[in-house]
């Protein structure tokens, strides 16, 4: 046996999805030969899903890209990574110089949110460029949330999650943790948690169009339809009202509009909003009577409560619901974690709260408003498309796939294709990067050290963690860091020749400056530091965070470095109370009514009165897919079909849509195929097809996805809808016409 052939043991934090699982692989030279959880890990204690598993399949796959390409006539070239970035600059540094700052377009896709070494640099990218139009999957996602959270406390992190482990009655409406492990609830093994619920006599109530996994575990499930979350909570907070179960408890000293709140939404009672939810309004009561009954409760709504018109609505009326119970910042109900490092709900805001806007600009073409600075995603196709001054000629996307991941996918597809230059750092060849001028791939997660930015301020308990490097790059990858530190010089002017490290250092000395006062501010740049890139902004943020050892005034403090000599993570503690100290609101209140939400109030009261499409489809998140990608993975690739529809049996008899046989969906002049799975999981008059599927388009290099490419469902949706307020897509109950084929 040779020294390297000797089983060695590592651990990584996956960076798959948003439950951060600690992870232990057994390393053979170069071969990672076996992934499991890691046991002692202080947060996720050795849960692990089969996406962690095949972290090893990802780690190998020699579909993967380990150098960069260019686009050398119809094919590509592989080539150096100099060479790669003097081509960055060669057909980005034109367009900026000839249509000004605006023609170049930045996409930032979900694994941006995974990997700090992208995340840490895209506010010093966007500041380079200069652009308006900044794009990414926040509005085809979460946006409704955030929007909220940024206008009633404050912050637009300061979403509250379950405090799960000590709650006695959990409402879950759209959102299916058993499958997606959680999303803006960093909860790893959300399953065992939910029977732990239920062992000490807690309930878990979920509300979803489809008999979901986390249904399964649940005792209670009800069919919602699809897009009327907004009705139903409406019709519980109008019990509340009406039934005098308004409690707000402790927290009624910091809160500001109760009073308007209340007015506003006390005349959608159950029996007038009950029709619209397909849910009796005695079942509506009940749920309202339970929610305020329970000692301890929260109400958590996720994606599906996002991505549908009224987005915005529902999302403050989750909030609203856990505020009239007094359930919102106790323990047991939701609560607000308090993250080591890069919260800013735990800095002092320079300057004073100031008043969460948006709206400050908007789109070009439809005059969609900015929300966090962010154009909404379903924008991206007519501002490349639209000619005239400010129009997109140029798109760097980061770790994303829009052809597949934004509605009317084929738009997308013809938009991409007519730019004069796409960047795309991707690891790679697909839908997307496939219209690539450059193609610049990250390493494997065993090649990039790893640090959750977001994922802690949203966690089911807190703790602090980091994974160093496991295994360098062989081929002399950069680090994805590097490759930002690249882009933002060429958009600076400053050329790809840049010298990286020094470039480093600058924007590390303004992030000091930015956070100290001048004096302490030179006195610690002064002090030797061992970390360089994305670690070191890691090091500084959990330094001075409020867990941080303050550069030694906190002898116990944490640092980078006591991370690293801790690979188990440490861990912080169960979530606190945090109000008044989290709010970060002028008034230093919880804003409870922001004129925006309580204006588009009487949209929904209209909307009341339209009748209910025929049929609707909504999608579906599987333990072994993740979005667009992940499907090139063998172990992740093996079983039955996952692209299907699901169709319910009355809807199959209505349609003449038989088990197995093939379907074709049609949603104004689009359309898709796809093959059907008759179940009564869904409700009637609903399908579902999961969304990322669609890997048969010509010039993509994902030979296992090919296989099976399944139908891409944002090739069916529509681009025009939204929620006004957020911006977000509607990516749910979109009506659709059903016929065999
Ligand atoms: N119809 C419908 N559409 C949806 C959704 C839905 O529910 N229904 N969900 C929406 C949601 S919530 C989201 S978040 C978006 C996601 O959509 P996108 O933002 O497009 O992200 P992904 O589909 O996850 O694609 C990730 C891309 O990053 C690449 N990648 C993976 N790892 C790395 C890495 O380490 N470095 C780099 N540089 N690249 C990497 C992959 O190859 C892939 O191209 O889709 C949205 N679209
Ligand atoms: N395995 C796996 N895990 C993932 C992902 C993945 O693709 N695969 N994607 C990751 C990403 S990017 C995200 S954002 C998270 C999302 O995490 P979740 O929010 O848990 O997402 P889903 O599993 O899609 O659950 C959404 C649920 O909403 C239901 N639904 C649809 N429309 C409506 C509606 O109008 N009202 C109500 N009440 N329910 C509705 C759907 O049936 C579905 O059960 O998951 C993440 N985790
Ligand atoms: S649940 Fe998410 S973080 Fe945990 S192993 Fe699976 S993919 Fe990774
Ligand atoms: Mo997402």
């Amino acid at each position: 046996m040779t020294i390297a052939s000797v089983p060695e043991k590592a651990t990584r934090i996956c960076p798959l999805c948003e439950a951060c699982c600690g992870l232990e692989l057994t390393l053979t030279g170069d071969e990672v030969v076996a992934v499991r959880g890691h046991a002692a890990d202080v947060f996720s204690h050795g849960y692990i899903c089969p996406k962690g598993v095949a972290v090893r399949d990802l780690h190998h796959d020699p579909d993967r890209l380990r150098t960069p390409l260019v686009r050398r006539g119809s094919g590509f070239e592989a080539v150096s990574w100099d060479e790669a970035y003097a081509e960055v600059e060669r057909l980005i540094a034109p367009v900026l110089a000839a249509h000004g700052r605006d023609a170049v377009g930045l996409y930032l896709g979900n694994p941006v949110a995974h990997k700090y070494g992208l995340l840490l640099y895209v506010p010093a990218l966007v500041r380079a460029l200069g652009t308006a139009n900044v794009f990414s999957a926040s509005t085809l996602d979460q946006m409704p949330k955030q929007l909220v959270a940024g206008l009633l406390f404050g912050s637009p992190m300061s979403i509250p999650v379950p405090d799960i482990d000590r709650t006695d009655l959990l409402l879950v409406l759209g959102a299916n943790p058993a499958a997606s492990n959680g999303s803006l609830w960093t909860v790893p093994d959300f399953r065992g948690r939910a029977r732990a619920l239920k062992r000490r006599g807690g309930r878990l109530v979920v509300l979803d169009p489809r008999r979901t996994e986390t249904a399964e575990l649940a005792d209670e499930h009800h069919f919602l339809r699809p897009g009327s979350d907004v009705f139903l909570l409406l019709g519980m907070a109008a019990a509340l009202i009406e039934e005098g179960l308004v409690r707000p408890g402790a927290l009624a000293q910091h809160l500001a509009g109760l009073d308007e709140a209340v007015a506003a939404v006390r005349e959608f009672t159950p029996e007038r909003i009950a029709p619209a939810t397909a849910l009796p309004a005695a079942t509506i009561r009940r749920l309202a009577r339970e929610l305020a009954a329970a000692p301890r409760a929260a109400v958590y709504g996720r994606i599906g409560t996002c991505t549908q018109e009224f987005g915005t609505l529902a999302s403050w009326l989750v909030e609203l619901l856990n505020v009239l119970t007094g359930n919102l910042d106790r323990p047991g109900g939701a609560m607000f974690p308090k993250a080591a490092a890069f919260a800013t709900n735990t800095q002092p805001v320079r300057g004073g709260p100031r008043p969460f806007v948006t709206g400050r600009r908007r789109s070009r073409v439809s005059q969609a408003p900015e929300v966090l600075g962010e154009i909404p995603a379903t924008c991206m196709a007519e501002e490349i498309e639209t000619p005239g001054p400010g129009q997109v000629r140029a798109m760097i996307v980061i770790a994303g796939n829009p052809v597949l991941s934004v509605p009317n996918g084929a738009r997308i597809d013809r938009a991409f294709a007519s730019l004069d230059a796409l960047i795309s750092l991707d690891i790679y060849l697909n839908e997307t990067s496939r219209h690539a001028s450059v193609i610049l791939p990250g390493g494997s997660p065993l090649e990039e050290s790893h640090f959750d930015v977001p994922f802690p301020q949203f966690a089911y308990r807190n703790a602090a963690r980091y994974s160093p490097v496991i295994r360098p790059s062989r081929t002399g990858q950069p680090a994805e860091w590097q490759s930002m530190v690249r882009l933002i010089a060429i958009a600076q002017g400053r050329g790809a020749n840049v010298d990286v490290g020094e470039l480093d250092d600058a924007m590390f000395a303004e992030q000091v400056r930015r956070n100290l006062s001048p004096e302490l501010a030179a006195q610690l740049l002064k002090l030797p530091n061992p970390w360089r890139g994305s670690e070191r902004l890691a090091d500084l943020a959990l330094r001075l965070g409020p867990y941080g050892d303050r550069f030694g005034q906190v002898p116990d403090g944490l640092s980078l470095a006591k991370l690293a000599a801790h690979p188990e993570g440490i861990d912080l503690g169960a979530l606190a109370p945090r109000i008044p100290e989290l709010l970060r609101t002028p008034s230093g209140k919880i804003e409870l009514a922001p004129t925006s939400i309580l204006a588009d109030l009487a949209r929904a009261a209209a909307a009341l009165e339209s009748p209910p499409a025929d049929v609707v489809v909504i999608g579906r998140r599987q333990l072994a897919s993740n979005n667009s990608w992940m499907h090139n993975l063998p172990t992740l690739a093996k079983g039955p079909e996952r692209c299907t529809l699901l169709v319910h049996p009355s809807d199959a008899a209505r349609f003449g849509l038989s088990d197995g046989g093939r379907v074709r969906l049609t949603a104004d002049t689009r359309s898709i195929e796809a093959s059907v799975d008759v179940t009564d999981e869904v409700m009637p008059g609903v399908v579902s097809l999961p969304h990322g599927w669609g890997h048969d388009l010509a010039g993509v290099a994902l030979s296992v996805a090919a296989r099976r490419p399944g139908s891409n469902l944002n090739a069916l949706l529509d681009d025009r809808r939204r929620d006004p307020l957020s911006g977000n897509a509607v990516l749910s109950g979109v009506a659709v016409a059903l016929e065999p084929c």
